[in-house]
């Protein structure tokens, strides 16, 4: 049900400076830039490679917008790091409901709106080791303008 690794969450105070270092490093560029208000980041998707499944992996650098945002709560808590893992499925609302059913606190009653158009949800860190993990459905390749 969950057939990829979607993207890796890291939590950056300086997007520019981590999106070049990125680049300068390991040769990746940016993908797609985004900034999502609900969610509180000023996002870039650096892609890595395509999957079998029709999707891609993607790295998704995040700085915060707002310091009460998730990602500004935690970085000033913690400093830069990775912040959260996202599997990909084809079907983010039955995943959910699945996981939940299996006593995983999911963070949202319905999927909301992720990069590119995507479709995602958040299960409790508390619940999974530890773990900040979400889940994403793709928007369909026709509707993503990204
Ligand atoms: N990974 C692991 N643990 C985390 C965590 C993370 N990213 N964020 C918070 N926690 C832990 C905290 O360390 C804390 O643990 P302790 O009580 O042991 O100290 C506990 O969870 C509660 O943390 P908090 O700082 O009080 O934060 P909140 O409870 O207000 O929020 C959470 C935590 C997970 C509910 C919130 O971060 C959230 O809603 N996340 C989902 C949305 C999100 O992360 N959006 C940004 C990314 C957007 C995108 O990917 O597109
Ligand atoms: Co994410």
């Amino acid at each position: 049900m969950l057939t990829r690794i979607d993207h890796i969450g890291i939590a950056c105070f300086d997007l520019d400076k981590t999106v070049e270092f990125y680049r300068a490093t390991y040769g990746f560029e940016v993908f797609h830039t985004e900034v999502n208000e609900e969610q509180g980041v000023r996002e870039a998707m650096l892609k890595i490679n395509e999957t079998s499944d029709g999707g891609a992996s993607y790295l998704q650098l995040l700085e915060p917008t707002r310091e009460d945002s998730a990602v500004g709560k935690w970085l000033a808590k913690n400093g830069e790091g990775v912040h959260h893992i996202a599997f990909g499925t084809a079907d983010v609302d039955g995943a959910a409901e699945d996981i939940r059913r299996k006593g995983v606190r999911v963070l949202y009653d319905e999927p909301r709106r992720g990069s590119m158009g995507s479709r995602i949800t958040f299960l409790h860190p508390k619940d999974c080791h530890g773990v900040l993990t979400e889940l994403v459905t793709a928007a369909p390749p026709d509707a993503t303008d990204h």
